[in-house]
């Protein structure tokens, strides 16, 4: 089985991509509601694919050799070379907490009744770099919505495997493992936000969170769970792991905000994997450039102290 695919394999892949699909994936939902019109790349063109801007998909390569997934190692090149130790079949998902059917799911079971779309997002990393990402994958609600919420629910709690003979980075205390994370309950059905299975509609790899992963657009990387093998519904604000390690510079809302700096470095700008060296920094953008779609979310919250 290949494993790493070069630019040239993914080329073709552009093509399935319409472009209705691209619209829904740049401006969320409705069509023509962000920026303008995206334009897929033919294969004679480089790798990736035009958002409006002047914005271009990542290609495989960038996406899947410069990666943070701490289970592997703290290097951006430690998930490439460790995570395909990761068992990924067979694999299921815990839910449980404030739902109707709460069991244990195979993620067959799980993905064979959601809707598959493709969606191109921006992704940005709180430590100030960001990729354009065709993901694959489906909306969190319809998971949500498929286990039955009750009432009570306000939260959503994630958490990634534990299997340190796997998982080698586990067996060092730079995160106190499981990895966990979590959503306020509209943020979760909000329809922007995915659980991932593929990127460039392949499989998703290993270092990017196999076989499912969640994708928070609007919020800094680190929301964006990998692995994720425990989903529960709860009325308090779960535990997030960056928050516990470091609770002063990382916080559990982590919306992209240019205006609300990182005690330790500004978030005004940021550097697009694939440019350039030398490229000019890109100014980051109110909730990573969904602020139309999710800025009602936190109307009327102070963002500099829900950080
Ligand atoms: N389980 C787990 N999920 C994780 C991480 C991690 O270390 N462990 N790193 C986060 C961070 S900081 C970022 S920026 C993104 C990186 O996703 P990517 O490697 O697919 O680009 O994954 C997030 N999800
Ligand atoms: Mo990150």
């Amino acid at each position: 089985m290949k494993t790493r695919l070069t630019a040239d394999d993914v080329t073709p892949k552009h093509l399935y991509l319409n472009r209705r699909q691209i619209m829904a994936g740049l401006g969320g939902i409705a069509a023509g509601s962000i920026g303008g019109p995206l334009m897929a790349r033919t294969p004679d063109q480089a790798p990736g694919m035009d958002m409006a801007g002047g914005e271009t998909a990542n290609t495989w390569e960038d996406i899947t050799t410069y990666n943070n997934f701490y289970e592997f190692g703290t290097a951006k090149s430690d998930p490439v070379e460790n995570a395909h130790r990761l068992t990924t079949s067979p694999w299921a998902i815990e839910i449980d907490g404030l739902v109707e059917r709460p069991g244990t799911y195979s993620i067959e079971d799980l993905v064979s009744g959601m809707t598959i779309e493709d969606r191109i997002y921006r992704f940005r990393c709180v430590e100030a770099w960001s990729m354009v990402i065709p993901w694959q994958g489906f909306e969190l609600g319809q998971l949500l919505e498929q286990v039955g919420v009750q009432s009570g629910a306000r939260y959503v709690a994630f958490q990634t495997l534990l299997r340190p003979e796997e998982m080698i980075g586990q067996n060092r205390a730079t995160v106190p493992w499981p990895y966990r994370e979590g959503l306020r309950l509209d943020e979760a059905m909000h329809p922007l936000t995915m659980m991932a299975t593929g990127i460039y509609g392949e499989t998703i790899p290993n270092q990017n969170g196999a076989p499912i992963r969640l994708v928070v657009p609007w919020k800094y990387g680190f929301k964006s769970i990998k692995s994720i093998v425990k989903i529960t519904l709860t009325d308090e604000q779960p535990e997030n792991s960056w928050n516990q390690i470091l609770s002063r510079e990382y916080g559990f809302y982590s919306n992209v905000n240019p205006q609300v700096d990182h005690p330790r470095w500004s978030q005004a700008s940021e550097r697009r994997i694939g440019d350039g060296l030398f490229a000019r920094r890109r100014d980051t953008l109110m909730f990573n450039g969904y602020e139309d779609e999710v800025a009602g979310l936190y109307e009327g919250m102070d963002l500099a102290e829900f950080y």
